[in-house]
């Protein structure tokens, strides 16, 4: 019995060691075609695609913008994104909880990527799965909102730790649902010093160039 345990975790280190790799390939592809990338990762429903919309009609005119957005089974994300006019692929990843390096190697095959500057990778929402596998992108961001509560960051702090950029967004909602958004951005500070975090909302536009500005976009 407990063989079989440990033979169970060793695949799941072999796989998050195989996963690695590909990011490694992915991460050396894009530098080499001078393509910037942020995967973006974050709870279902933060709002994650909402700010992409709203960076999209500010950057398509400077950028040529890719986005992969990965779901479980839906492509009503990618139908929303290429409204704005940029390029668009779906992944359904079907029962898992978060892309993959070999999903996005996949992906990354059916799109010109020397028609690219920057690339945005939409995760699939969860603020757990993700933290396992590294996708080979220059920056992680991490969006949660007011609506997932005051306690969102403190309940998950791997992602915070390994992120570069951290977003709080739906402000607006400050008021209404009573979450105070400064004491998440204190949260995540505590989670992780080094964290950029920007408070937005994606509905008012609120925070958007301090968004962008921190992305260095
Ligand atoms: N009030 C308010 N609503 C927002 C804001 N951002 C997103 N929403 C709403 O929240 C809902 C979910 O937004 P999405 O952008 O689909 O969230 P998501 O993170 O992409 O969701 P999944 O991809 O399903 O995980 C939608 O109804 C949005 O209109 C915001 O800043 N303020
Ligand atoms: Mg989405």
């Amino acid at each position: 019995m407990m063989e079989d345990r440990f033979s169970i975790v060793s695949v799941e280190e072999d796989l998050i060691r195989a996963n690695e790799n590909v990011a490694e390939e992915i991460s050396s592809l894009l530098t080499e075609k001078g393509i910037r990338s942020f995967d973006i990762v974050g709870a279902i429903g933060a709002g994650k695609t909402s700010l992409l919309e709203r960076i999209i009609e500010r950057l398509k005119k400077k950028y040529r913008i890719a986005v992969i957005t990965g779901d479980v089974t839906t492509r009503i994300d990618a139908d929303r994104i290429s409204r704005h006019g940029v390029k668009t692929l779906q992944i359904n990843t079907g029962r898992e909880c978060a892309l993959t390096a070999f999903f996005l190697k996949e992906a990354l095959g059916k799109i010109d990527l020397n028609d690219v500057d920057v690339l945005f990778v939409e995760n699939v929402g969860n603020l757990i799965c993700p933290a396992d596998y590294v996708l080979g992108c220059d920056k992680r961001i991490v969006v949660v909102s007011l609506t997932e509560g005051p306690y969102v960051i403190k309940k998950h702090p791997l992602l915070f730790k390994i992120s570069d950029i951290a977003v709080i967004n739906k402000i607006d909602l400050r008021n209404i649902i009573e979450v105070n958004p400064e004491k998440m951005l204190k949260d995540a500070l505590e989670i992780n010093p080094d964290l950029k975090v920007v408070l937005t909302s994606a509905k008012t536009e609120e925070g958007l160039d301090d968004l962008i500005s921190t992305m260095e976009l």
